[in-house]
């Protein structure tokens, strides 16, 4: 018989061992190091780097997550798979935070450790001439947002520009470098660029795609367009990183709790067309996925200085 839930206002929790209603998880399951991905097998190919291979626990819950945790050079981490979009990556985040230990604090009420870090390891068009597909693109600078204006098409079409372009939101500075350093040890120098990321509210209408079955309103503003007039240095194009940046944010207290970051492997070039093999694909995210979870291990969960706490937006 399906449980009923309690703290419906709150963080609500299921069954007699208090699982989060949509990632499936309780305290214990999650290591404070996460990796995060959109598909079970990006998951999979991660989570095979683990100390030995071991998977010590697998949760997989009802609504599309999968949490794998194991160890990455004795550190306990985890991996945890979100599916696609900016309502998965807000589960994934503030459901995970809700099951790992408080933060600590100083004296002085400042926070001493973080209570998560977490890098996305995604997948992403490219906006940009000059990075390529293969390359694995980290959001060193942060990133920004392009969303779809559903005011604009309350009439018979499009009545202004349809698009958005939010604010800079940046990454965690510490962790991003470890990131990078570590991708480039895995997968040579060139392969690995640091660049502003754009997430898209849509893989389609925000994403500039052109779809004649639907009005986008791109005659009246090409989206990627403002994203390049807006930030000329923003290369990788993918659907959660901003959301993952921006909830990281606002995790209390001061903005510091949960620190972020995200690389994405570049599968489409969007101004020449070319696409990945399959197979890069998977080898990038074995290398990759491999290159991130000693990234997180290796960095630790007390705060860095202040002035290198974050990138500069
Ligand atoms: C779209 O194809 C999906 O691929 C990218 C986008 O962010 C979106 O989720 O990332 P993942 O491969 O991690 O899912
Ligand atoms: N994911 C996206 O969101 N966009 C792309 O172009 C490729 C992967």
């Amino acid at each position: 018989k399906k449980p009923s839930y309690r703290g419906t206002n709150g963080m609500p929790r299921q069954g007699d061992d208090e699982r989060t209603l949509h990632v499936g998880v309780t305290e214990g399951d999650v290591a404070q190091r996460i990796v995060t991905c959109g598909t079970e097998e990006r998951a999979r190919a991660v989570a095979a780097s683990f100390d030995g291979g071991i998977i010590e626990r697998e949760i997989s819950s009802a609504r599309g997550f999968l949490t794998l945790t194991g160890n990455c050079n004795g550190v306990p981490v985890s991996v945890v798979a979100t599916g696609m979009g900016v309502a998965m990556m807000d589960f994934m985040v503030r459901e995970v935070v809700a099951v790992l230990p408080a933060v600590s604090v100083s004296d002085d009420d400042e926070p001493t450790a973080a209570r998560a870090l977490i890098v996305r390891f995604g997948t992403c068009g490219s906006i940009r001439e000059d990075v390529p597909a293969g390359t694995v693109v980290v959001c060193s600078p942060g990133s920004t947002m392009v969303r779809r204006q559903p005011d604009a098409f309350c009439m018979h079409g499009p009545q202004a520009c349809a698009y958005h372009v939010c604010n800079v939101v940046p990454s965690d500075g510490a962790l991003s470098r470890a990131v990078e350093g570590e991708l480039k040890t895995a997968l040579g120098a060139h392969s690995v660029v640091a660049a502003l990321n754009v997430s898209g509210c849509s893989f389609y209408s925000s994403q500039g795609r052109q779809d004649g079955s639907f009005e986008d309103g791109h005659e009246l503003g090409d989206p990627i367009a403002m994203v390049r007039a807006a930030h000329p240095d923003a290369a990788s194009c993918e659907m959660e990183t901003f959301h993952l940046l921006d909830v990281a944010r606002c995790a209390r207290p001061y903005g510091r709790a949960v620190r972020a970051s995200a690389a994405a492997i570049v599968v489409a070039h969007r101004p020449s067309g070319d696409v990945l093999s399959g197979e890069t694909i998977e080898r990038l995210e074995r290398l990759g996925g491999a290159a991130i979870l000693r990234a997180l291990a290796a960095t630790p969960l007390e705060m860095p200085a202040a002035a290198d706490a974050t990138a500069a937006p």
